[in-house]
């Protein structure tokens, strides 16, 4: 049973509320919400990496622990400079 306190902290927020709390523009927040309607890229090993970006790394689309690699030896696993890549607002 949920009470009316969690039902309210539970509700969807504008894109202008949202903007205002994250200090984005709205550009910024349609970006955002347009890019959960695009399909997953395919990533065969399911390492969180999609195929293409492995290929142009040099990495292996068909083996997951080469998400936890350091290709070029920087301080950051293969998998966090795949995120780094594609959250770029
Ligand atoms: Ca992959
Ligand atoms: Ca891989
Ligand atoms: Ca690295």
């Amino acid at each position: 049973m949920t009470t009316e306190k969690e039902n309210k902290s539970c509700q969807l927020l504008s894109a202008k509320e949202l903007a205002k709390m994250l200090s984005l523009s709205k550009r910024q927040i349609h970006r955002l919400n347009s890019c959960h309607r695009l399909p997953a890229p395919q990533d065969t090993d399911q390492d969180g990496m999609d195929d293409k970006w492995e290929k142009q790394n040099q990495l292996n689309p068909k083996d997951p622990a080469d998400r936890n690699g350091d290709r070029n030896n920087d301080g950051y696993t293969n998998l966090e400079e795949y995120i780094n890549s594609i959250t770029s607002i």
